[in-house]
């Protein structure tokens, strides 16, 4: 295989990936932290979270990163009645759907759950506001086994509850897995990029992806060359690059917006928020080149034969710009790291 028949194949399979879309739509009485979740979620601030009960009367989509969810307004009401109401929003078309519901479970939300599971969807129950969880001589225990009682005495059969709390961020580690298990393995690949990281293994699979991207971006990079960078004696495609950066900067959620918000704002992770921030331009791409390419020979050729094909593997080009996306990843992940890790103390 040439050298650009090998990057052609990667970059067609990146195209592929990132046309993966994972879409979960939330449900549930007004109130019960639909918006709240969202938000927590994907780590972005997308949807309006508040005490005013502002009931939804349409489907609102919010989208990060290849990930859709879907607020749905109320099952079989008179505004939208049962028998249009699968087709009208297009609940069988997503991947899965959330019941959600604080205090006491609702019969109200039954009624949905039954008519996507007979379809074959998989819908998982969320009992959020765990934190208001709280009975006097009773043990936490007993309360959440009562709330699964209550669903399956509603439901008919029993089914996992989530417990989760928007206020202290808890359980929603949990709901990851159990979503992502529901899910085919490209599509869990997805949801691993979109989704924010409450625990370290999750923020290591967030790194697993990344790793592959760069030796893949790097193999593009290096094979689709064709202006040469100032300060380096050879050509890199330098926006293949930058997307990567870009992937990574996604994945692990350091967008511009959340770099500005306070949990960053800590002298300590001044230098890693920089580097991150600038090293993602076409000049601080040019820079980080020109700084590593002195460090760099060409390694561990046969480990990336495999994958990226050997004319590639052997390649100078390619050396460098995989040291490249490391260092930048590296910086990603001990911010991200670090952020997590101030999180579950404060928790
Ligand atoms: N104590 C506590 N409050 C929460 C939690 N999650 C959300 N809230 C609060 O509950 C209120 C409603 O939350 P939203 O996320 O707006 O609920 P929603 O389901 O989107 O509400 P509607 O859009 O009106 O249907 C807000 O004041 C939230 O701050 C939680 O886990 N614990
Ligand atoms: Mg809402």
């Amino acid at each position: 295989m040439s050298m650009s028949e090998a990057a052609e194949r990667i970059r067609e399979r990146m195209l592929a990936d990132d046309s993966v879309r994972v879409s979960v739509a939330l449900f549930g009485q007004p109130g019960c932290g639909k918006s709240s979740l969202i938000n927590r979620l994907t780590g972005q601030q997308l949807a309006a979270e508040g005490v005013h009960n502002d009931v939804t009367t349409e489907r609102r989509d919010f989208e990060w990163n290849g990930l859709v969810l879907v607020d749905l307004p109320g099952y079989d009401t008179a505004m939208f009645p049962a028998d249009d109401y699968l087709a009208r929003f297009g609940v069988l078309d997503f991947d899965l759907l959330l019941c959600v519901f604080d205090g006491k479970f609702h019969q109200a939300d039954t009624g949905l759950f039954h008519a996507v599971t007979r379809r074959g969807k998989v819908c998982l129950f969320v009992r959020n506001k765990h934190d208001t969880l709280w009975q006097d001589g009773q043990e936490l225990a007993e309360l959440e086994r009562e709330v699964a009682d209550s669903v399956a005495a509603q439901v008919g059969e029993r089914h996992p509850v989530h417990f989760t709390s928007c206020r202290l961020n808890s359980g929603l580690g949990e709901l990851e897995q159990a979503i992502k298990a529901q899910l085919e393995p490209a599509k869990q690949e997805r949801w691993v990029r979109a989704a924010k990281a409450y625990t370290q293994e999750f923020l290591l699979e967030k790194k697993s992806l990344c790793e592959q991207r760069v030796t893949w971006s790097a193999a593009v990079a290096a094979a689709s060359g064709t202006i040469p960078v100032p300060g380096i004696n050879f050509a890199i495609d330098l926006p293949v690059l930058l997307s990567l950066f870009r992937f990574i900067r996604d994945t692990y959620g350091l967008t511009d917006k959340s770099l500005a918000t306070r949990e960053f704002a800590v002298p300590a992770l001044a230098p890693l928020v920089n580097s991150v921030v600038r090293y993602a331009s076409s000049e601080g791409v040019t820079l980080l080149l020109k700084e590593s390419s002195g460090m760099v020979i060409a390694e561990q050729v046969a480990k990336f034969v495999p994958l990226v094909g050997t004319v590639i593997a052997a390649s100078l080009g390619f050396a460098i710009t995989r040291k490249v996306g490391n260092i930048y990843l590296n910086d990603c992940h001990r911010l991200a790291e670090a952020v997590l890790k101030s999180q579950i103390r404060a928790a």
